[in-house]
């Protein structure tokens, strides 16, 4: 703590015991932070070298600049991390966070990743700053890898794509495009959505509002409520659509029902804004899983998409990802890149340039991109088993006749599973499973050996916490 000095002038020493008092009262002071110093020459900063024939006394304080300053609550997300990190128990298990583990419950590096890693240091590349927009070589490949290398945005470079400190940041940036130049305009989040969505827009000082999304009764998409809200939202609004494997729900609308609202996004004029954090995740399939957002760029629709690596290449702390928006014209999307850069610059000048050359040689090598795809398949697969086997011990062991084939149903990293905040807190605080307090459980970070452990944990609270 810093210790800020106050400079009083008083007539005589014993003067200075009640100043003490009175700052004790008004700050919250141990008994040995407060050091009274009598000096006739220092008293007054702006008289260091004159006296007055009083005595004069500084008080130096122990008190912050920064008392008025709240302690913030822990993230609804991260939080859960710390909160694990710091449980002894051997049962523990951290379904909290979207993370990719191996059936041993170990952070995973791709053999991609290392290999697109030795050839960065046998090239011997430098750490020189990369340009405002990112490295060109990861620009190019990420916005391949999107929309399809012969995609007519490409060919037309309607696309204007800045490199992102991940999917986040790509959002952030995204946002603080939106808040410059469309004032008033708001952005149509889904309810739920991925916690950090909202603080995202509310930081960038964009407006927000929910449309429906996730039916509890069905434990499926409100597809009536979503296409309602979107209509009945102003002309002009931003519509924020998880590209593939919403996050936290694990339900995707079909193909047909992406059509209906691509359709009236047209119909009212809205500009879709796709978050794609999770490409490749939700079927195995890259191309599968960027349909979505392809099928509105097909139909010549401007839309803007902010892209990760965190989850599909394991690349969380690299913190790489980009942004794309999607113009009419060429002229469009370089005024809009030229905006973008404006933006990046006083945040953080550039971004770093690691997980963008490790994107740009995994995806830009076609061995390495078939061997990605091949272990992309195998995460997507380990956590399509787990899936099963938590679904099988659940019906197996609950003799309630509940049906858990929503389990089944859903799709991607994560299980919605309906428990609320005190069933949760029971996950928690009895059996030591850390998980969201929406009811979400993070099937990437469970195995095969803990799928029966989980089941009994879940049907616990279900049944036992109301
Ligand atoms: N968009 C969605 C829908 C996400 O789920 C996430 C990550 C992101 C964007 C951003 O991820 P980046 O790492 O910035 O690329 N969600 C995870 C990770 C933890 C978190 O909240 O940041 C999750 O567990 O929901």
């Amino acid at each position: 703590m810093a210790s800020t000095m106050i400079s009083l002038a008083s007539a005589t020493p014993s003067a200075s015991l009640s100043v003490q008092e009175t700052l004790k009262g008004k700050t919250r002071l141990g008994s040995g932070s407060v050091s009274t110093l009598f000096n006739k020459e220092k008293g007054n900063p702006s008289n260091k070298k004159k006296s007055f024939g009083r005595i004069s006394m500084t008080v130096a304080v122990n008190v912050s600049r920064f008392e008025g300053i709240a302690m913030a609550p822990p993230d609804p997300i991260l939080g859960v991390s710390e909160a694990f990190r710091a449980d002894i128990d051997v049962k523990k298990l951290n379904l909290g966070v979207g993370a990719y583990r191996t059936e041993e419950l170990q952070p995973y590096v791709l053999d991609v990743v290392k290999k697109a890693e030795n050839l960065m240091l046998e090239r011997g590349e430098n750490k020189e700053y990369l340009p405002i927009e990112g490295l060109a070589a990861f620009n190019k490949v990420t916005a391949e890898l999107l929309f399809g290398a012969d995609n007519p945005v490409i060919e037309q470079q309607r696309v204007a794509t800045v490199q992102g400190l991940s999917g986040t940041g790509s959002l952030r940036l995204a946002a603080a495009l939106i808040e410059r130049y469309f004032p008033g305009a708001q952005v149509l989040i889904s309810s739920p959505t991925w916690g950090n969505h909202k603080n995202i827009f509310n930081d960038a000082r964009v407006p927000w509002s929910e449309y429906r999304y996730y039916d509890p009764k069905t434990v499926g998409l409100d597809f009536e409520g979503m296409i309602s809200d979107i209509k009945a939202a102003p002309e002009g609004s931003f519509v924020l659509l998880h590209g593939c494997a919403h996050n936290p729900t694990g339900i995707d609308p079909t193909p047909e029902q992406w059509e209906k609202i691509a359709d009236v996004i047209q119909e009212k004029n809205h500009i879709p804004f796709f978050d794609v954090a999770y490409q490749g995740f939700a079927s195995g399939s890259l191309d599968a899983d960027a349909s979505s957002v392809r099928l509105f760029a097909a139909r010549g629709m401007e839309l803007l998409v902010a892209q990760s690596y965190s989850k599909n290449l394991g690349l969380y702390a690299e913190r790489i990802g980009a942004i794309n928006v999607v113009c009419s014209s060429a002229d469009a999307a370089a005024r809009v890149k030229s905006q973008l850069k404006r933006i990046a610059r006083p945040m953080y000048s550039n971004p770093s340039v690691h997980g963008a050359r490790i994107v740009a040689n995994v995806v830009g090598d076609p061995a390495l991109f078939n061997e990605w795809k091949a272990e992309m398949e195998m995460m997507a697969g380990r956590i399509k088993n787990v899936r099963q086997k938590l679904f099988d011990s659940l019906s197996a062991k609950d003799k309630s006749g509940k049906d858990w084939s929503f389990i089944l149903k859903q799709i991607g990293m994560f299980s919605f599973t309906g428990l609320n905040k005190a069933q949760s807190d029971n996950m928690t605080n009895k059996w030591h499973v850390y998980m969201t307090k929406d009811g979400r459980i993070s099937l990437a970070g469970l195995s095969l050996a803990k799928c029966e452990y989980l089941a009994d944990a879940i049907i616990d609270s279900y049944h036992n916490v109301s």
